[in-house]
């Protein structure tokens, strides 16, 4: 993932000093691309140690619909936890819109459905792509992220916002757009979410993971997180790892973290760094 680090570099480079909602400070570039071909290796950083069970289920938790961090606590993955209500409501985030995007009529959509059998029975389409941003329940911002979950907005806007799909040959591509992305803690699991998406939608369809592309809009490094950033830059990077999925479950939504395995995946050290909430 040379790419990747290119990216920091062209932050530390060309990036603007900006202030953020979080009054951390960020440097920041705005329009920036990073794309993967699948076959060459499942995209996971080696220049320092990603938890891939905390992508893995969050992106499980994404697909069951659940809005409550329980489960994901219940299953080692805390990322959450810092935006979420007493009660662990995170209001109608990213999973309540992937497979119930409410309608005027109380009814729901499942978006993700949509994207299925698309992919299956009209695989040339333009218009396999489901959506995260929906304004009427974006958080009041005159408001915490908890006081909007507990009012039924989201705490969070999401980040990661506009999946497309494209078949070509059989072989199956994915291109997210990611409107702010932390470049040094989000956008690595945000890279990795992606492409495990692209496997197990390939898987279900009978489709060839073939590409990823992530678009992002305001990729930004925190302050904070500059050392961070620049022992990273020093590293060398390896060779990926594989991804195996062990089992074709019934549907896009029967997938449990065991289904999966990465083969290979032999990274530099973890990095801790502060979030910024
Ligand atoms: N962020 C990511 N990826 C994610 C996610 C959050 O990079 O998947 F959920 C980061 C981006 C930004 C912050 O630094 O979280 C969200 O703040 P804001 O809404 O002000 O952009």
């Amino acid at each position: 993932m040379k790419q990747y680090l290119e990216l920091l570099s062209d932050i530390l480079e060309n990036g603007e000093q900006k202030g953020d909602r979080t009054g951390t400070g960020t440097t920041s570039v705005f329009g920036r691309q990073i794309r993967h071909d699948l076959s060459k290796g499942f995209p996971l950083l080696t220049t320092k140690k990603l938890h891939f069970k905390s992508i893995a289920n969050e992106l499980i938790w994404f697909l069951s619909g659940n809005t409550n961090v329980g489960w994901l606590n219940e299953n080692g993955v805390t990322i959450w936890n810092e935006w979420a209500t007493d009660e662990g409501e995170l209001g109608p985030v990213y999973g309540k819109q992937w497979t119930a995007w409410p309608t005027k009529d109380g009814g729901a959509i499942n978006q993700i459905d949509y994207v299925v059998n698309t992919l299956r029975n009209n695989p040339n389409s333009r218009r396999i792509l489901f959506h995260g941003w929906n304004p009427e329940y974006l958080p009041d911002e005159s408001l915490s992220p908890k006081e909007n979950a507990r009012h039924g907005r989201m705490a969070l806007p999401p980040c990661h916002l506009l999946y497309q799909f494209y078949v070509a040959n059989n072989r199956l591509s994915a291109q997210l757009y990611i409107r702010s992305s932390d470049s040094f803690l989000g956008l690595p699991y945000n890279i990795a979410s992606l492409a495990l998406l692209t496997h197990m939608l390939a898987q279900q369809c009978d489709l060839v993971p073939h590409e990823i592309v992530v678009s992002i809009g305001d990729l930004h490094a925190y302050s904070n997180h500059m050392n961070q950033i620049r022992t990273q830059l020093a590293r060398d990077t390896r060779v990926l790892p594989q991804l195996l999925l062990k089992r074709k479950p019934q549907s896009i939504y029967d997938y449990r973290f065991e289904d999966f395995e990465i083969v290979g995946y032999d990274p530099h050290p973890s990095i801790a760094a502060p979030i910024a909430v």
